[in-house]
């Protein structure tokens, strides 16, 4: 398997800016995009490639599934759109099928490579990547939330006025509207949140920063309803969990993985923090939680279960 190789299924406004946010990385030699619309996977790949003289060489084109024979990484970010007053769990079954046509197409041609998923819902399409692929867990990953825990760090680190590089704090559970915030185990280069904003003064107390959560989980609207999509900071996600996977960093990141007992969860994906690596995701950490914070999880794993009781991966 060529680590340095990497396919990026679905040329849309993510798999594009993905593609192009990997070409300057340094991470892989080789970048194969590939879309329904064959057109559009090579218009992109084209523009991609132009940009290659100011970066370390790498092949860029448009390919077919063939082409991922040996690639070591498999990013699919292929989806529909919701239309208009189209329910949620509409749009997970049209992207299910979607999946249902990508995933056996993919295994047909490689089955040693790590995939890591992003279209949405992402935790559902995670774990239908799992069942349809029949591949480990380890090697099937979902996006999970690590876009909303950049945005938490950034929008504590505007508030507290800090590097959010030196802020430690995660958004976990579903990538969606019942993921929660670990407030208990937040803090800044070590410093417990709750002392850090003693000396900060900036709010009364704690509370003040709860408006931060609820912007964190309203952000994709808030975007989505300017221009349309986001694009950027996820592209940034995926290259960052590509960096831990092709540097075997064993970063911990909330990926979205197989909780198998961890925290008292079964048989869903879901974004939990795990240590990523070469073999992909290598361990879940059970992560202490307060009792709420158990709650919340749990509740937000229900919401997941409940969506895939409704559909059969
Ligand atoms: P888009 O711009 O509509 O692009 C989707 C692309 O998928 C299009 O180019 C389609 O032609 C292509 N496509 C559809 N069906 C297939 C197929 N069977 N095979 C290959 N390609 C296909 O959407 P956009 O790029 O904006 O978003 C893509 C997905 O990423 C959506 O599901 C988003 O909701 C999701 N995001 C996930 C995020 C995360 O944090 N995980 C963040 C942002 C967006």
């Amino acid at each position: 398997m060529n680590l340095q190789k990497c396919a990026v299924i679905g040329c849309g406004a993510v798999g594009a800016t993905t593609a192009y946010t990997l070409l300057g990385s340094g991470l892989f030699s080789e970048l194969v995009l590939l879309d329904i619309d064959q057109k559009k996977a090579e218009g992109e790949a084209m523009d991609i490639a132009h940009g290659v003289p100011f970066v370390r060489p790498v092949n860029v084109y448009a390919g077919d599934y063939p082409d991922l024979a040996d690639a070591g990484l498999v990013i699919i970010t292929a989806g529909a759109a919701q239309a208009p007053g189209e329910t949620r769990i509409d749009l997970v079954r049209k992207n299910v099928k979607i999946f249902r046509s990508i995933v056996p197409q993919i295994v047909r041609c490689n089955r040693d490579a790590i995939l890591l998923v992003v279209a949405n819902p992402v935790d559902i399409l995670t774990y239908v990547t799992l069942k349809l692929s029949g591949f480990p867990a380890s090697r099937v990953i979902g996006s999970g939330t690590v876009l909303d825990t950049a945005r938490f760090k950034y929008l504590l680190g505007e508030h507290l006025e800090v590097d959010p590089r030196n802020i430690h704090a995660f958004i976990i559970g579903e990538h969606g509207d019942t993921e929660l915030p670990v407030w208990s185990s937040a803090n800044v280069s070590g410093i417990d949140l709750v002392d850090f904003c003693k000396v900060c003064g900036k709010c009364a107390d704690m509370a003040g920063l709860h408006g931060i959560y609820e912007e964190v989980k309203n952000s994709a609207y808030r975007i989505i309803e300017r221009k349309g999509a986001t694009n950027y900071a996820i592209a940034k996600a995926v290259r960052r969990i590509a960096e831990a996977i092709v540097r075997d960093e064993n970063s911990v990141l909330p990926v979205s993985g197989l909780a198998d007992g961890h925290y008292g969860l079964h048989d869903l994906c879901l974004g939990l923090p795990a240590i990523v690596g070469r073999e992909g995701i290598k361990q879940i950490l059970d992560f202490p939680l307060d009792e709420a914070e158990h709650r919340a999880l749990e509740a937000s794993a229900a919401a997941l279960s409940d969506v895939l009781a409704e559909i059969e991966p």
